[in-house]
Parts: structure tokens; sequence; C-alpha cells
């Protein structure tokens, strides 16, 4: 596997074909520039710690720059992207060492000029004449207000679908990012001596992703077991493990403001109960059968649906649904949508949830209605492909009280809420002709049975510093 891309983050690419969406949106050949405020530190009140900073995406986009208080701006009639950084505060130098000079900045950064923020009105002056298009006016761009239009539909639209098809450096941070997540879940599976705990599991992944250098997380972490994993977004995290069997992990690292979203599962001491294992098999049908539909021009939709489809065949099979009915009727009947209430997947990039996905909330088909990706699949998209099956008595509530009732087993669902749920989760990027999986730890149900048996054949004196 190879590391981190070198070089510069393509910044200047990156503002041209914002620019190129924006005029074929638009359909103006006016002049109009963009400017992005990065985000800026801001301190705790009452208090001199600042808050954790994440980088405002639209920002990052149209700079590769992480440093707090920096601004950004294309002109798009002479193609020039400048970069202002904060003016220095010579206070400050004693305590946090001498900023990044312009000419260190330029060597650093795909930018054509850099300045600081003090020439930042003077430059807009020279500007009157052609509009400065912006996200919205916050706390970071509100000295410049005068000066900006914020909220322009075509603007928005341009950043998204810009976002949405990957370039070759985007990718390449994408796969050093899924490649840190491999090793965090590897380590959290080979670990067991030293899990008691939902936590020790959250802090078995966090210390490995920090141990390679990814300072945070895409996401917070969703470690859960038994009944618990049958809560989609369990972040709780903090249950004793017990005689639990089952675990469930949803976490990624992030590598310079890119994102991996993974989750395995596995049995607590390495062997599946058999339950487990059918809905875990059953799990990995949904999605091998899914990925293989990958490649540009099919519907997101349609393999959504078909993960149902394989989801229904199965629980007719294990005698969760009734053998009388058939498949097609328990579609339509939408009673698989409690059992897998979310979406199979969707858009990955600086974001988790990555924008561009044009998901419908609103959608009447309980199907559907929470899949955050709607559109058809374009090469460049990278994406999570994550069917899951729960067994969540909340859910189940208007199921089991309602019509949808004489679809259901009862007396063999009820062998099934122990394990909580399944999700399977892999970050996989839409090539010409089908799809790269970036996610390369094993989901393969025996290997994973090895990997955690050889962790506790370890014990707890084979890790150090156990506290
Ligand atoms: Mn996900």
């Amino acid at each position: 596997m190879s590391g981190p891309p070198t070089g510069k983050y393509p910044a200047k690419e990156h503002a041209q074909r914002v620019h190129k969406q924006y005029v074929s949106h638009a359909k103006s050949t006016d002049e109009v520039s963009f400017f992005i405020s990065g985000e800026d530190l801001e301190l705790y009140q009452y208090c001199d710690q600042t808050k954790p900073l994440r980088q405002n995406r639209y920002f990052f986009y149209l700079s590769g720059v992480s440093i707090p208080g920096s601004h950004v701006m294309y002109q798009a009639k002479s193609d020039t992207l400048t970069l202002y950084l904060p003016n220095i505060d010579y206070d400050d130098v004693m305590w946090s060492g001498l900023p990044l000079t312009i000419e260190a900045a330029l060597a650093k950064y795909d930018v054509d000029e850099v300045k600081y923020a003090s020439e930042l009105k003077n430059d807009f002056d020279l500007l009157k004449s052609s509009v400065v298009l912006t996200t919205d006016i916050n706390k970071n761009n509100d000295s410049y207000k005068e000066y900006l239009t914020a909220g322009n539909e075509s603007f928005f639209h341009a950043l998204d679908e810009s976002r949405l098809i990957k370039d070759e450096f985007e990718i390449k941070l994408m796969r050093h990012a899924a490649h840190i997540t491999d090793k965090c879940h590897l380590a959290v599976m080979s670990a067991q001596p030293i899990e008691k705990n939902e936590t020790h599991i959250h802090a078995e992944f966090m210390y490995h992703a920090l141990r390679q250098g990814s300072k945070y997380q895409s996401y917070d972490p969703i470690c859960c077991s038994g009944e618990n994993c049958s809560s989609l977004h369990y972040v709780k995290n903090d249950e004793e493990i017990d005689t639990r069997r089952s675990v469930l992990i949803d976490a990624g690292a992030e590598w310079e403001c890119y994102a991996s979203d993974v989750t395995r599962c596995f049995p607590i001491n390495g062997d599946w109960t058999k339950e487990h294992l059918e809905i875990y098999n059953l799990v990995l049908k949904m999605q091998s059968t899914t990925m293989g539909m990958i490649k540009p021009g099919a519907s997101w939709d349609d393999l959504h649906l078909t993960a149902h489809k394989v989801l229904i065949e199965g629980f007719l099979e294990l005698g969760i649904f009734r053998k009388e009915f058939t498949a097609e009727e328990l579609f339509e009947s939408k009673v698989s949508a409690r059992f897998f209430p979310h979406g199979l997947g969707h858009l990955l990039g600086m974001d988790t949830h990555d924008v561009g996905g044009r998901p419908n909330y609103e959608d009447p088909n309980p199907l559907l209605q929470y899949l955050r990706l709607r559109r058809t699949l374009q090469a460049g998209m990278v994406l999570t492909d994550e069917p899951g099956c729960y067994f969540n008595p909340f859910l189940l509530e208007d199921v089991l009280n309602g019509p949808n009732k004489k679809y259901v087993n009862t007396e063999v669902l009820d062998k099934y809420y122990s394990i909580g749920g399944v999700r399977i989760e892999d970050d996989l990027l839409v090539t010409e002709d089908g799809y790269e999986n970036f996610t390369g730890i094993t989901s393969d149900p025996e290997e994973i049975s090895k990997i955690v048996k050889k962790g506790l054949a370890k014990g707890v004196e084979g890790f150090h510093n156990v506290v």
C-alpha cells in the first residue's frame, strides 16, 4: 500500500472546476469571484483554551489549507487564486512560534499569490465592479460582508458537483484514510483480552488511528455490543460487554480532511453463534450482490432495493418471514424497512455523509426515505456500501402491532434479538468499469474468527500498559 500523496493539494484545479460548473449552471458569463473564509480558533467561554477546529470543507476544497483564520479568493477573470493568511499576531509568537511565511506558504500550497488578511479590504475595493460570491455570511467573513453575495444557488451547485467527483489526489488521500482505518479495525478485532467494556473498543480504535498520524475521526465512533448493536448511531459506547456475544464497530479515521467510514462485526470469543452467523452471512450477501452492480450508469435506488430483496429471500429461508408469502408480496408490503431501516450507502468525501447525494427525506416510500444517495453512479464518486440488518424492539413495534405482523414468525424472530444487529460497510470508488474497494480489512467470517482467537491467545499479558 502506498502512503499519502506527495505534492500540493490541487486547489487551483478545484477553483477552475467550480468556476466551470458555475458558468454552466448559472448560464452567466458575468465576471465573478469566489471568496471563502476558513474557520478560526475560538475560545471556550471564561477560559483560555480553544475549541477543537474543524476546517470549513468548502474553504479547504479551494485552498488545501488548515491554518485557522485564513481566507481564499478566486478571481475567474484573471484565473488567480489568492490565499490570505491571518495577520501576524506578534504577542502570540512567544506562545505558538513563528507562523508560516509568505514564501513558505507559496511553496506549500497550490495558489498563485499569498497575502495577509490586512490586504483584503484593498483587494475587495479593486474588485468593486464584479460580483464576489460566498457560501454564507458568518463570524469569519462578517467584516467583509459589504463586498459579498451569499447563498447563490449556482455557486453551491458548482461546489457540490465539483466535490462529487474525486480527482487523483483526493483518491490518494481517501485510500490513505481507509488504509489507516483497516489497521485500526484489525487492532480492535485482535484485542479481546483487554476489551471488557465498549469504551475499550473505542479507545483501541482511536489509539491506533492517532499512532498512525490521524488526529481526528471522520465521525464519532459507534462501538456497541449485543442488543446495543440495534441502535444505528449508538455513541454511548460505555457498557460492560460481559456475557454479550456480538460486537459492532463503525469507525473511520480522517486524513487531511478526507474521511473513511467502515463497519465490522465480530463475535467476542471468536465463535459465531448460529444466529449471529446466519445474519452476518445474509448481510454479507446483501453487500456482495450490490457491490457487483456498482458501475457508472447504475441507479443507487436499484442497488438499495436489491439489498432489500436479498434480505427478504434470506428471511424466508431462515423462517423469520412466513413461507406462505412470496418474496414479491413481502417486498411490496415494505415490511423489510424496519429490519434494514437505513440506506445502502452514501457519498463519502470531506464529509462522512458527503455533499451532492440529493436525498429526499420526504419520500413517502419507507424503503427509500433514508437513502442519502439518490443518483446514478458516475466514475470518480466515492461511496459506502453498508447494508445492515437489525432487531430493534422499538423499531419493530409497529410491524408487530400492525397489519404486517402476519408476515413475521415471532417465535423464530425472538431468537435473533440478542445479536442486536449486523452492518458491514466498505468504502468504494466508482471506476470506469466497476469499482475499487478502498477497504482492506477482511469481512470473511472465518478469517475474522481466526483474528479474534489469535488475539485471545495472547492474553492480557500480550498487551502493554493496560490500565
Ligand atoms: Mn456510513
